[in-house]
This record gives structure tokens, sequence and C-alpha cells, in this order.
């Protein structure tokens, strides 16, 4: 019997990943139809849903589905997948972690570095030959020794401060609740943490329950020499409020992996020369995106085995 499975916007190479393995496990894949749905003649076959963490898995979706059993999600954030109806509906819904954290880690450090040394803008310099014309470029910030603060402690906001910890003046975080083994300041209070540090890393999950978390108030408190990295989702930060904070110098830069609207980012950040911008491409690594779809499959086979699934999303 065909195990039939609907792949909805997976990256090139997590797609061929799988296309070359469904045939030696007896898979036949689908693709949606211009409405994003499974083609109807085969909707009610469909076990399984293999989606990237940028598409919506949503209810329309699933009650399309009768036969659904699993959606792998082939990222660590699901936040566009509607996790509760599918548990009404008895469907696990699995995604990526751990695999991910240093690649990610190492995008936020990058972003944080390029940010204060303004290392786009001196690429560009030599480049368009400014600096035979016009001499040395004006002089950046030095990172080591900063207040680095972090939005978020889990399994990437860690290797994040891990690779800070040698250079930052002091390591500070933000969470709902203080991370026991943690051997760094946690502040109760986001506005407060923004006001204490120098770099504010944004390493949360989007969804309802962080969106806006970063606030004109918060990117106020940041302040006029500080720097929003942001590696986790657009949503999470008031992106017409950071807008504003930098055109009106209350902010002093921000390196951002991620955008409210992707892939459209904003003229107002593009033209910014206090910005350095990247495309969502924080786990983007040959070596990453082959453990994660190799996760995403593992996931798949488990529970179209009746297994338990290697990595359910927690309640
Ligand atoms: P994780 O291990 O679940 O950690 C999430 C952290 O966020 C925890 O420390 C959690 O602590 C904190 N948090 C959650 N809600 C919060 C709130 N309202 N206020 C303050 N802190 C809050 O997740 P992860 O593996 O580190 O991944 C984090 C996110 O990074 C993903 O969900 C995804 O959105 C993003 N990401 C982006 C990329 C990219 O390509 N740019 C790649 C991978 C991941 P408390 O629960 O105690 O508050
Ligand atoms: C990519 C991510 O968006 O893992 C996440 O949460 O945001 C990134 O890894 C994901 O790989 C897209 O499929």
């Amino acid at each position: 019997m065909s195990i039939d499975i609907l792949v909805i916007g997976l990256p090139a190479l997590a797609d061929d990943i799988l296309t070359r393995q469904a045939t030696e496990r007896g898979w036949t894949l689908h693709r949606p139809g211009a409405d994003g749905l499974a083609p109807p003649e085969i909707a009610q076959r469909i076990v399984a849903v293999a989606a990237s963490g940028a598409v919506s898995v949503d209810a329309r979706l699933i009650d399309a589905l009768p036969a659904l059993k699993v959606i792998s999600v082939h990222a660590v954030g699901y936040d566009l997948t509607d996790v509760a109806h599918a548990r009404s509906r008895g469907v696990v819904v699995t995604h990526t972690p751990d695999v991910l954290n240093d690649d990610v880690a190492d995008m936020a450090l990058l972003l944080a570095l390029g940010t204060l040394r303004r290392l786009p803008a001196m690429d560009a310099y030599v480049r368009a030959g400014r600096w035979a014309s016009e001499g040395p470029p004006p002089l950046s910030r030095r990172a080591t020794g900063l207040k680095y603060g972090l939005l978020g402690l889990g399994r990437i906001g860690r290797a994040i401060a891990e690779r800070l910890a040698p250079l930052a003046g002091e390591i500070a975080y933000h969470t709902r609740r203080p991370v026991g083994d943690a051997p760094w300041r946690h502040v109760p209070d986001l506005v407060e943490l923004a006001g204490q540090v120098d770099v504010l890393v944004v390493i949360v999950p989007g969804g309802a329950s962080t969106r806006g978390l970063v606030s004109a108030e918060v990117l106020d408190a940041l302040g006029p020499n500080g720097v929003l990295i942001n590696v986790a989702r657009g949503e999470v930060v008031d992106q017409d409020a950071l807008i504003a904070a930098l055109a009106s110098g209350r902010l002093g830069g921000a390196g951002l992996d991620v955008f409210a609207d992707e892939p459209n980012v904003p003229q107002a950040l593009i033209d910014s020369e206090r910005c350095v911008l990247a495309p969502h491409v924080a786990s983007a690594t040959v070596q990453t995106r082959q453990a994660m779809a190799d996760l995403m499959i593992a996931n798949l086979e488990a529970v179209l085995s009746g297994r338990p699934a290697v990595n359910p999303v927690p309640d």
C-alpha cells in the first residue's frame, strides 16, 4: 500500500533529499495545488505533511486531510503550524531542534560583530574605491567588553551566550522563568534588560505570545548607542517602531536575519547604513540543512511506522 505525503515549501536541499529517499521507503510525494491544499483526488489518502517552517499548516489544510497522522516541520520553529488543531485531530507535530543551534548562534555573533564594526559598509567602501580616493573610513565600535543581553535562553540562546562569553563585559538575559543552571544574570523585565545592555539579541519562538515583544519602549530603553540583533522571527520585533527608532537615531543599529513580511524588506531598512541584513539564512548551511532534512525524515519514518516521534513539539 502506497504511503502518500504532502510536501509543502521545503528548501531545495530538503526537498531533494526527501525525493531521493521516498522511492526507497515506498513513499509517494505530492505537492499542493494553487489553493495550497492537496489535490482533491488524493487528499483522502494523505497520511503525512512535510513542511518548511516558513509555510502555514493551518486548520483548513489539516481538516482537508482526513487520514493525516503526522506533520513533520523542517524547522525548530513551528509557529506557523496549528498544533492545537492538529492535536485535536490526533495528528502528531514534529520539528527539528538542536541540529541547527551552532549555525544560528554563529549567525547571531556574525550579525552582532558585523553591525558593531560596520563590516558590510567597510566592504562596500573598499569595493567602491573610496579608501584610495577618500582615505580611511570613519571609526566603528569595539565589540569586546560590551554588555550583551539575550531575549531567550533556550537551546540556541545558550549557544549564543557561550559564544559571547569570552568577549562580553557582561551577559544578562530575559525569559519568563530563570534558567536554573545558567551562569548569567536573569532580568525579570525586558525593558529593564534593554536599558542595561549595549546589544540585545532576540532568540525566542514566534507566534502570538511573543508578537511585538520588542516594542518601541524596549527599543528606546536599548537607546541611541544600542544594537538589536534578531535571529528569531521578524514578528517578535515591532518593525515599524524599529524603523522609526533607527531613522530618528533613538537606536544605534540592527542586525536582522528575520523580518515581519518575508521576503519583503522595507526600503527604510535596506537604505539604513546602520543595519546589517540577511535573508533568513541563520540555519542555511549544507551541513545543517542536511541534518534538518534527516531529522524531518526520521520523524516521518517513526510516526508512519507506529513508533513515537523522534522530536515531537513540546506541550
Ligand atoms: P527553545 O529552546 O524553545 O528556547 C526558547 C526560549 O525563549 C526559552 O528560553 C524561553 O524561555 C524563551 N521564551 C519563550 N517565550 C518567551 C517570552 N514570551 N518572553 C521571554 N522569553 C521567552 O527554542 P530554540 O531552539 O532556542 O529556538 C528559538 C527560536 O529561534 C525558534 O522558535 C525560531 O523561531 C528561531 N529560529 C530562527 C532561525 C533562523 O533561521 N533565523 C533558525 C532556528 C530558530 P521561557 O519559556 O522560560 O520564557
Ligand atoms: C528556517 C528556522 O526557516 O528552524 C527554524 O525555525 O527559522 C530556519 O531553520 C527553516 O529551516 C525553514 O524550513
